[in-house]
């Protein structure tokens, strides 16, 4: 049965700024306070997503979420009289409290489940786990909106299963997909899905930066997805890495198809690791490993450049894999030299194309964190809800929403203004009509 991977962007919404937030996430730290622009923010990943639906590729969008979030502030005991009295409340007694309540972070939607496709579980339906982020509070406000999301997009138990999130309990830190890759010959056929965690959940961990991923929810991902063991491996990321800024596997490693594209400093122990990959490939195919040499990209390149952060695609049209890198990367010069010499080689990666993220990439959000990946076959992708595909008339009626509803700009001293909480929801009450979602999708369309 032939499957494709979509791709499904988180739009970005109304509220993005640049917060601080993001622990580990040296992007983040850098541009705290400055000025972010939302309407370039999600003019800029609408038009990354268009490029994709436009070259063939399957493509779809999730939906920002409800900020500032207002019932979350009033579970903390903020009060007024309306909902942006309780936003002003919040804002004069405890600004970061409240920037933790506006982060307009659903946009990274690697992180916003992990997912097994059909060909992978016991009961032969995608798996979804909604990632519970805990590390960060600003995420850890997510997954239930997530599922959410993912149960009016995927609304079909024939073919699809939802899970909760796990226990929101440091045991079980998950950051989803963008510490999960997969292998496989061709999407539809048996793969092996890799796990990488950054620390053992009951164990102790005395790094600079927090691991936002334990071994204990990735295990425990894989079981209530059904995953056969065999084809299913668990590896630790490298604390290195993550001292240096990688926050997430997915800034050091990406995959597609049997490609496994890798810095040199991934994994923790690499030989146990890529053999460990390796055992899962089950011999039913060979992984293709290119690892990067940190004495071509320094570490602190990877991070600063992005680009493992990248999207690696079967581009319609092209004989070999295509990344689709941060401009970032381009201006990097050890990257611009890597992926010169890689596209000249004669490996499976043939193209390296660039996308302007700036807005995201500010974050900490690359390509490859704006989109989660779904394998779907013919069935499911029909089962699918349709009004989230990326069309030209999609893209033409969210641009204009875009633009209609957007600030162009948002500094650190618009962040109090009470408006901002009747602005996101005209904005997110006319998207719950274009994407289908219901009337009653969001926690402010229920009170
Ligand atoms: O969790 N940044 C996000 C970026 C997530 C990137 N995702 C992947 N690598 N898959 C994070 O660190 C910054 C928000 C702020 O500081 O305002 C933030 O949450």
């Amino acid at each position: 049965m032939a499957a494709v991977e979509a791709n499904f962007d988180g739009l970005i919404g109304p509220t993005h700024n640049y917060g601080g937030l993001a622990p580990g996430n040296l992007a983040s730290a850098t541009n705290k306070g400055s000025v972010a622009s939302p309407r370039q923010g999600v003019l800029e990943g609408l038009a990354k997503a268009k490029r994709l639906a436009d070259a063939g590729l399957v493509q779809g969008l999730l939906p920002p979420h409800d900020r500032p979030y207002i019932q979350g502030l009033r579970r903390l005991g903020f009060s007024g009289a309306t909902d942006g009295a309780v936003w002003e409340a919040a804002v004069k007694a405890d600004p970061k409290l409240a920037a933790d309540h506006l982060s307009a972070s659903s946009m990274w939607a690697a992180n916003a489940a992990t997912v097994s496709p059909s060909a992978d579980t016991a009961d032969g339906r995608v798996h979804f786990t909604p990632a519970n982020l805990i590390t960060a509070l600003h995420r850890s406000i997510e997954d239930f909106q997530t599922q959410r999301a993912l149960e009016r997009i995927f609304a079909n138990d024939r073919h699809f299963v939802v899970h909760d999130p796990l226990p929101h309990q440091s045991v079980f830190a998950d950051e989803g997909a963008a510490n999960h890759v997969r292998l496989a010959a061709e999407h539809g056929g048996p793969g092996a899905e890799v796990f990488v965690y950054g620390r053992d959940g009951f164990g102790a961990w005395d790094a600079r930066f927090p691991a936002r991923q334990t071994r204990q929810a990735s295990e425990a991902v894989a079981r209530r997805h059904g995953l056969d063991p065999a084809r299913t491996a668990f590896v630790q990321q490298s604390k290195a890495a993550i001292e240096a800024g990688a926050f997430h596997n997915d800034v050091v490693c990406v995959s597609n198809g049997p490609v496994l594209f890798f810095h040199e400093w991934a994994f923790e122990n690499k030989d146990a690791a890529l053999s460990a990959i390796r055992a899962a490939c089950q011999s039913v195919f060979e992984p293709i490993f290119v690892e990067v040499p940190a004495s071509e990209v320094p570490i602190g390149d990877a991070v600063k450049s992005y680009l493992f952060n990248s999207q690696l695609l079967d581009w319609p049209g092209a004989s070999r894999q295509v990344v689709l890198a941060p401009e970032e990367t381009r201006e990097t010069a050890s990257t611009n030299a890597y992926c010169e010499r890689l596209v000249a080689g004669n490996g499976p990666i043939g193209a390296v194309r660039f996308a302007d993220v700036r807005q995201s990439m500010r974050n900490g959000g690359g390509p490859a964190c704006l989109r989660l990946r779904v394998v779907l076959d013919d069935d499911q992708r029909a089962a699918v809800n349709p009004a989230i595909w990326m069309t030209d008339a999609l893209y033409s009626t969210l641009t204009s929403w875009a633009r209609t509803h957007y600030r162009e700009a948002l500094a650190p001293e618009d962040l109090g203004d009470p408006a901002l909480v009747e602005e996101g929801r005209a904005a997110l009450d006319e998207l719950t009509q274009i994407l289908a979602l219901g009337p009653d999708f969001y926690p402010f369309q229920r009170i």
